[in-house]
């Protein structure tokens, strides 16, 4: 049996190539080798507030993405977190099991949290929701973006600790990280991640850009004081530009090295904007393909959940009995020895 692989979006603000680079372009490489669970967590999203109208139309624009990227929906399931109920069911089980100062560590609660003037409950315990998107499918390897590591060594922690109180209940997960454009960070500021939901025009070149808006940005990105390229002292805007051009050609370093050395920015930027354009018109031209068909993207979504829905149940009704907990097969009867 292939190991399972599971892996997940937020459906908020528009996906940028950092989101491609950092994962979907990892899941496209990796979907054949694993069993393979790509999810549009809506209910991640809602921990900050999302217009209902925009977010319906958010999850078919992600799950259309993931289409266009090369996900295969005869091989892969492509779903929506909360059309599977057990993933908020297990997440309340494993807030049981979590000591609320792991969840205060995080930093991205952290960062988020000072960005709100009310901090929603849910912001805090974002990470154990993740935890049980990935433990409900028993996922061996779990491919994300480096911002990610933190949350997966929680969610480690976490499926140690129930397996140490319950016994052995979960797969304890592996991140999985692309070896280049793990962190692709914002044009306009390369001391911080490429992020959805970062304000600014010059921030991030997003997955449906036109060409035009895709040059303009890459041309007016955040760069130093040098004229040229020098591999000696790569300053952090100059850095990243070589890493999207890196990971998007899959040149090797010595490769890069012998192109780009002594190479002016202007022209640097050039070459990294036509790269990029030469991956996303591709790309654009099979999103509008996918979505000239109406129904086709709802029906994959659809398929999905049903293929996905027996693993996730059988999860719940089995860490419920280990609980003690009432589990609508079992009722109070114990697990057997062999489960
Ligand atoms: N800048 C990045 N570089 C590489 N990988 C990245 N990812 C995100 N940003 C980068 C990876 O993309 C996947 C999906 O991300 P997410 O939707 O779960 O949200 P996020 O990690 O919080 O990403 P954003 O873009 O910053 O969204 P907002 O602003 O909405 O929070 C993850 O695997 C992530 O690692």
């Amino acid at each position: 049996m292939k190991a399972r692989v599971f892996s997940g979006v937020q459906p908020s603000g528009n996906l940028h190539i950092g989101n491609y680079l950092g994962a979907l372009g990892n899941w496209v490489r990796m979907q054949h080798d694993y069993e393979s669970i790509f999810c549009i967590v809506d209910l991640h999203a809602v921990t900050v507030f999302q217009p209902p109208e925009e977010l319906r139309a958010k999850i078919l624009e992600i799950a259309a993405l993931f289409l266009a990227a090369g996900i295969d929906p005869k091989h892969s399931s492509i779903m929506v977190q909360s059309a599977v109920p057990a993933h908020a069911e297990l997440a309340w089980m494993l807030t049981c099991v979590t000591p609320v100062g792991w969840l205060e560590r995080m930093t991205q609660y952290k960062a988020k949290a000072a960005a709100q003037q009310t901090v929603g409950d849910g912001l805090l315990q974002y990470p154990v929701l993740m935890a049980a998107d990935i433990m409900l499918y028993q996922a061996a390897i779990v491919p994300v973006g480096e911002d990610q590591a933190q949350h997966l060594e929680l969610t480690r922690d976490i499926a140690q600790r129930f397996n140490s109180l319950y016994g052995e209940t979960f797969v304890v997960p592996q991140t999985s990280l692309p070896t280049v454009g793990a962190r692709i960070m914002g044009l306009d500021d390369p001391t911080t991640k490429m992020s959805k939901s970062a304000a600014g025009a010059g921030h991030a070149v997003a997955l449906l850009d036109p060409p035009d808006r895709i040059r303009k940005t890459i041309m007016r990105a955040t760069t130093d004081s040098n004229p040229a390229v020098d591999f000696a002292s790569l300053g952090p805007g100059v850095e990243n530009l070589m890493n999207i051009f890196q990971a998007y050609s899959g040149w090797t370093a010595e490769q890069m090295r012998t192109h780009f050395t002594g190479m002016r920015y202007g022209d640097l930027k050039k070459q990294v904007a036509e790269m990029v354009i030469s991956h996303l018109e591709p790309f654009q031209q099979r999103y509008r393909q996918i979505t000239s068909d109406p129904g086709y993207v709802a029906g994959v979504l659809r398929q999905g959940a049903e293929r996905v829905a027996p693993i996730a149940n059988s999860t719940v009704e089995l860490v419920k009995s280990r609980m003690g907990l009432y589990t609508e097969k079992r009722g109070l009867a114990p697990p057997s020895q062999a489960e």
